[in-house]
């Protein structure tokens, strides 16, 4: 829980996942600062500290641009394992005084972990508060990260269902950055659908306390937050360019025809007697065939729809395609356009690919298509 009072004063709260000495150590010792202190997206570069009254403290975090900012103080009170005062200043021009504010850390047990309070006082003004509200909220997940028995798995949480196409291409996007997560498997519009997307569609995901919805926003964050392979191109203009535009096309025309023209036809039978939806599949279908020969020209002799590494595009595109081949029109349509059966089969020996599909197996992915459920939901 968070509370932010009007006097530019901020106080957050965390639960973390271990003994109160060892969240302390986190906290003062030189070498486990250096593997969490700064948020998602940056790298600490240096630091030292000497935990004792008067000792100084000094932090650089880098941005992946190579911008360095750095941030140092003195401590006031260093009582082990349950209370540390320390200052805090950003280096910058000017009056030092004037920029330092005080950092207050109350470690209490509970529960088996500890509860962190922190009271961070003396910002000048509310949008300097807020700043650091958003800062210290990534730097927390990254001091779960750390702490937490589950690393990452501890702050990240993916609510959807395994078997939808979007949630899978999240969850092949962690699996390729190497970033552990719990999945929380939830249906469209069930009540852990609405408590965190405000259509109540799947995926969404939880990083401790933030929350985000749409997948492209996901996949976005995920690629800004962690280390690892990047989810986009990163050799220039017109790659990251093609990549939005072949994310689009599946989202827009390849999703549309796919999914909801044809497998939910097939999952969940609106016809007569719960019998799939003839007439819908069989409009979708030249759609579908649209969407295969854009896409086999997209991917010509390359494996990949951008360049030679896989890209957000083809996270989603796998997924979607995959389906398509289990759907029993699916053979046929793929049969024409051996540019994408490569690139599917490319994809599907991925290990991220193959960790998103595990759970799948007999849920509307399986050869033989079995109806999930017996009602219009198209
Ligand atoms: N724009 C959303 C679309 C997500 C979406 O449509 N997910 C499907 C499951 S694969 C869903 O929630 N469908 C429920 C519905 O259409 O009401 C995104 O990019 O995440």
């Amino acid at each position: 829980m968070t509370t932010q009072a009007a006097t530019f004063e901020l106080e957050m709260t965390r639960f973390i996942r271990a003994p109160r000495e060892k969240v302390f150590e986190a906290l003062t010792d030189e070498a486990a600062m250096a593997a969490w202190h700064c948020p998602r997206g940056l790298r600490v570069g240096d630091v030292s500290s000497d935990a004792r009254v008067g000792g100084r403290y000094r932090i650089t975090m880098v941005t992946r641009d190579g911008v360095v900012h750095g941030s140092g103080g003195v401590y006031q009170a260093v009582d082990r394992p349950s209370f540390l005062a320390y200052t805090w200043a950003w280096d910058g021009e000017g009056d030092a005084a004037a920029r330092t504010t005080l950092i207050e850390v109350t470690l209490s047990e509970k529960d088996g972990g500890t509860q962190l309070h922190m009271r961070h006082t003396g910002f000048p003004d509310a949008a300097v508060r807020d700043d650091h509200h958003q800062g210290w909220t990534s730097v927390f997940n990254r001091l779960v990260d750390y702490l937490d028995p589950a690393g990452t798995a501890g702050n990240v949480v993916v609510v959807g269902s395994p078997i939808s196409p979007y949630t899978r291409a999240v969850r092949i996007a962690l699996a390729e950055k190497g970033v552990a997560y719990a999945l929380k498997p939830v249906a469209p519009h069930k009540p852990e659908a609405d408590a965190i997307h405000p259509f109540g569609r799947i995926p969404a995901m939880y990083d401790g306390p933030l929350e985000f919805y749409e997948t492209r926003a996901i996949l976005r964050y995920i690629d800004e937050a962690f280390e690892g392979t990047a989810l986009f191109p990163t050799s220039g203009v017109t790659s990251r360019a093609r990549a939005e535009q072949w994310y689009s096309v599946l989202n827009d025309y390849g999703y549309d025809a796919i999914v909801k023209r044809c497998v939910l036809q097939y999952l969940f039978p609106s016809g007569a007697d719960g019998q799939p939806n003839r007439a819908i599949i069989d409009a979708a279908l030249p759609d579908i065939d649209r969407v295969l020969a854009t896409l086999d020209a997209g991917y010509g002799p390359r494996d990949y729809l951008v360049g030679n590494a896989p890209c957000i595009a083809d996270y989603f595109a796998a997924p979607l395609l995959h389906t398509l081949s289990k759907m029993p029109e699916g053979p046929a349509l793929l049969a024409k356009y051996a540019n994408v059966r490569r690139a599917l089969a490319v994809m599907e020996a991925r290990p991220s690919f193959i960790s998103a599909h595990a759970d799948l197996e007999g849920k509307g992915d399986a050869p033989n298509v079995t109806p999930l459920r017996k009602a219009s939901a198209a």
